[in-house]
């Protein structure tokens, strides 16, 4: 007994990252987004997505619904509890928890018992129609100046006066799930030191709260095991994730009512270690969330072999069946997301990119440039783009139409800029092109470093060699 014992032990330990999955504990998805949050239908859909990809928790955080934030202290109207008891039923069906969170920061109390009364009412009112597990968010609370007022210790005893609270009330609640105010590594030093607030919370939060964090900022590339293990040593306790992939609430039209880029890409990055919680902040767009979130299941549900790009291609398939050929070298172009303060996901349409960088280094340096490769990105691209618009299904198709449409506007320019490079003539109609295709970055984004880029190569490339003529 004692023998097969050790060998049970030494087996585990060997195929422990291979051949057993160890799934994250709590994973799932937090409708965490800024931007008209997601519908009664949206939600019971991707609950139900939930189960099918074995995530077991949905966080219902949307930063928009007035009485999850601003208005936190006010109770739901009657019509708003029905509908969000019907959900709470939904995820049950499902197996999946339903964490309810509330983010108070804004406007909170710390010391007012009142506040406090308010909060756990707030609360109270969701237990009573279902809900066992709950969050509250203290995220995003910095002036323009980007200057916060928190206090780490009374936010910490706040928190504990509440968990309390709950616990000795009601056996059934899980731990709470808290996300700090300073809640990405680089805004929680100082050169080699804590911060005060992160200090103080960290010192005085009841170890038994769950802490998120982002990684090293809001929305990054990576988080390392290292990285975590770091985050893990700061809270005194195992910290979970909160991974800003795929939103893209930070990509906005003028409006603010759509996001112009969309995230298409796989999760990646992420790390193999132990972690006690992973939850995918989605798009406002929930059908193309779903290849970034099915991904996101795959690695949550064995970290240790994740493969990015061959959960990538299985998403793809499950998700569009003939169609996924075509919808991959569309998400080719529609991976990465970066702008000032965010940067992450893989690079876009890299095959596409290398063909048009290897033909600019050719171009005026070699008698013969081989146009080819770079000829059949485009064609390839255009054809799927054209497919795509034709045969993706309605409930799809209404959330990319306007990337669609843009990337094959852009293909059209690259065909354009393509032919004037092998005629050795710019043709006209090239910056024609380029503008609607300017006018319309207000509306959709996509292939930046890759299609889009290309136009301005050869456009660049024209201008040099008039320039280098002039002055010849
Ligand atoms: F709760 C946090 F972990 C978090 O990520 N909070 C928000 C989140 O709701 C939002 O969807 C996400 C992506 O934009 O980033 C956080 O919000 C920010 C943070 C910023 F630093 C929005 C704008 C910022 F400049």
């Amino acid at each position: 007994m004692k023998k097969f014992l050790a060998v049970l032990l030494l087996a585990t330990l060997f195929f422990g990252g291979t051949a057993l999955a160890v799934p994250i504990p709590l994973r799932g998805v937090v409708e965490g987004f800024y931007g008209t949050p997601w519908t009664f239908a949206d939600r019971a859909d991707i609950i139900d997505f939930c189960r099918q990809n074995n995530l077991n928790s949905y966080v219902y955080a949307p930063k928009d619904d007035p009485y999850h934030r601003n208005k936190w202290r006010e109770p739901y109207p009657a019509d708003k509890l029905a509908e969000l008891k019907r959900l709470v039923a939904v995820a049950k069906e499902n197996d999946v928890r339903f964490i309810f969170a509330v983010s108070p920061g804004l406007d909170l109390n710390y010391k007012s018992n009142d506040d406090f009364r308010k909060l756990i009412r707030k609360l109270d009112t969701m237990y009573q129609v279902g809900v066992r597990d709950f969050a509250v968010f203290f995220d995003d609370l910095k002036d323009d100046k980007g200057r916060h007022h928190e206090n780490g210790k009374a936010q910490a005893e706040f928190l504990n006066r509440v968990q309390k609270n709950l616990r000795d009330r009601y056996k059934d609640v899980a731990p709470l799930i808290m996300v700090p105010t300073e809640y990405y590594y680089d805004d929680m030093v100082k050169g080699d030191k804590l911060k005060p607030y992160t200090r103080d919370l960290a010192e005085n939060l009841d170890p038994r709260i769950v802490v998120l964090y982002t990684g090293r900022g809001v929305v990054c590339d990576e988080i390392t095991d290292a990285e975590l293990a770091e985050a893990n040593k700061i809270f005194g306790r195992e910290v979970g994730v909160w991974w800003n992939y795929p939103v893209n609430d930070y990509s906005l039209t003028p409006d603010g009512n759509r996001n112009v880029k969309l995230a298409l890409g796989a999760i990646e990055k992420l790390p193999s270690a132990k972690m006690t919680a992973i939850f995918f902040n989605p798009m406002q767009q929930v059908q193309m969330s779903k290849i970034a979130l099915a991904t996101g299941a795959i690695y949550a549900n064995n970290p240790a072999i994740y493969d990015a790009a061959q959960a990538w291609d299985k998403v793809l398939g499950d998700l569009f069946g003939n169609l996924a050929p075509q919808m991959k070298i569309f998400a080719e172009h529609s991976r990465h997301m970066e702008n000032s303060w965010a940067k992450v996901g893989a690079p876009d349409a890299i095959e596409f990119s290398t063909a048009a960088t290897l033909l600019m280094n050719d171009m005026g340096k070699k008698s013969f440039v081989d146009f080819a490769p770079l000829e059949r990105q485009i064609n390839s691209t255009e054809r799927a783009v054209n497919t795509l618009l034709k045969r993706l299904p309605k409930k799809y198709l209404s959330e990319c139409r306007p990337q669609l449409e843009q990337l094959k506007r852009i293909m059209q320019a690259d065909k354009v800029a393509l032919e004037s490079l092998k005629a050795g003539q710019l043709d006209p109609r090239l910056k024609v092109l380029r503008e609607e295709i300017t006018a319309n970055e207000k509306l959709a984004v996509i292939s930046e470093t890759a299609g889009r880029k290309f136009i301005d190569d050869v456009l660049n490339f024209f201008d040099e060699q008039n320039g280098g003529k002039r002055k010849r």
